[in-house]
């Protein structure tokens, strides 16, 4: 069975079969296909018997989502057990097990999560995950921080950046978050009812821009190994527990565009809220649980990373004054123009959000997606001239209050 091929369900039974002290003669196993994101196969295993149960999960020679015509390489299940095993070192409460790897087939057998929810199905659900910040930054401080120069060998680190170079899942990136929203791209996929609004985007000169730089940065600076696609689809939770999956668009980019995922996702559901609130009363508490964890998140996580700096830096001139406050202020900037970015590929780019998707009603919806499309735009346009925090949560605030008016 070692040709590549995708594996049929007896076959993935098979391979779990065999994998030394997991599954015992006794076992009854089951299997599902359970793969929902947009490029791989994942097959759920559970043994009746034991309740024991795993996750194989093989990557398709092309994007699911679009079909045969978009080739992807199978290099990317590679990068992501490697990312997944260097985040697991690093983070071992916040990162599944990884039990296996088969280069041949691409796949990688990993542990199981079902206990926990996706993310994003959560906060839809209007669920709240208290240690969500303290666990997410925990992971964004650490994996960034440890595989940067300030945290590794600088020798060490130019061969970790050809170890994670991933020009197919990039070029995803580049195309999908980097240019195709701002002109009429073929892959776009949005809302006839805000064509006005997206045409205006398309010609927002200072807008493209900024992306620009943006884009620049994504293609040029390798400060850090990222997780490379951190919405919170790539996330799964309890009330307890955080686990970070998926990072099969790991590659060495800057700080920020992780960071910034997170943001923008968080973001999207609080756009959402107009809809999945059942009351004014519940809409604004729910907002502000999001704002607080967002808050949470940017300063817990400034604070983590100034104390493994403190702590841990190899680099020579790690210690130079002011030094980390410009590095610090430069991420913050990073990140908020980056989550913009996210938030508008996110409304009229290929790949939406189930957050404002499923909105049922349409006005709801399009009132959402102009907001979504306000925040993002306002976020770039702004990223430069942040100095704190605050003006992420001014912006969130402001789209909301002006609603009436989009
Ligand atoms: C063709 S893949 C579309 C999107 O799905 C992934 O989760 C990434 O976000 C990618 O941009
Ligand atoms: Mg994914």
């Amino acid at each position: 069975m070692s040709t590549y091929h995708p594996l049929t369900l007896d076959e993935a039974i098979q391979i779990a079969k065999e994998i030394p002290d997991l599954f015992d003669n006794q076992s009854n196993l089951q299997v599902r296909e359970i793969g929902d994101g947009n490029l791989n196969l994942v097959f759920h295993i559970t043994d009746s018997n034991s309740s024991k149960s795993i996750i194989l999960k093989q990557a398709l020679p092309y994007a699911k989502v679009v079909g045969e015509s978009w080739p992807l390489s199978l290099d990317r299940a590679r990068i992501e057990s490697e990312a997944l095993r260097l985040q697991y070192q690093l983070c071992p409460s916040l990162v599944p097990a990884v039990y296996r790897y088969d280069p041949e087939l691409a796949m990688t057998i990993m542990e199981d999560l079902s206990d926990h929810t996706i993310m994003r199905k959560g906060l839809i659900q209007g669920n709240r995950y208290p240690l969500f910040a303290e666990h997410i930054t925990d992971f964004l401080a650490r994996t960034l921080f440890f595989t940067s120069d300030l945290g590794q060998n600088q020798q060490a680190k130019k061969e970790a950046v050809k170890q994670f170079v991933n020009p197919d899942l990039c070029k995803i990136t580049e195309d999908l978050i980097f240019a195709d929203p701002y002109g009429n791209a073929e892959t776009n996929n949005f809302n006839e009812a805000i064509r006005d609004t997206v045409e205006a985007l398309w010609a927002d000169q200072p807008l493209h821009l900024e992306v620009a730089l943006l884009r620049t940065k994504f293609l040029t600076s390798a400060q850090a190994l990222l997780h490379g696609d951190l919405h919170t689809g790539s996330i799964f939770v309890t009330e307890q527990s955080t686990k970070v999956i998926d990072p099969e668009f790991a590659y060495y980019g800057p700080m920020g565009f992780d960071i910034g995922a997170v943001l923008a996702n968080l973001a999207l559901n609080y756009i959402g809220q107009e809809h999945w609130s059942a009351s004014e009363e519940a809409r604004a508490s729910y907002r502000e649980y999001l704002t607080e964890t967002l808050c949470d998140i940017w300063a817990t996580f400034d604070s983590k990373f100034r104390a493994l700096w403190n702590e841990h830096a190899v680099d020579p001139l790690a210690n130079v004054a002011g030094y980390q406050d410009l590095f610090m202020h430069q991420l913050l900037q990073d990140s908020i123009g980056f989550a913009g970015c996210k938030i508008i590929r996110r409304t009229i780019g290929l790949a939406h959000v189930a957050d404002i998707d499923t909105i049922p009603d349409e006005r709801v919806r399009e009132r959402a997606e102009r907001l979504a499309l306000a925040v993002g735009r306002t976020l770039i346009l702004q990223h430069r001239q942040v100095t704190s925090f605050e003006s992420f949560i001014d912006t969130l605030e402001q789209a909301i209050k002006g609603a009436h008016v989009l």
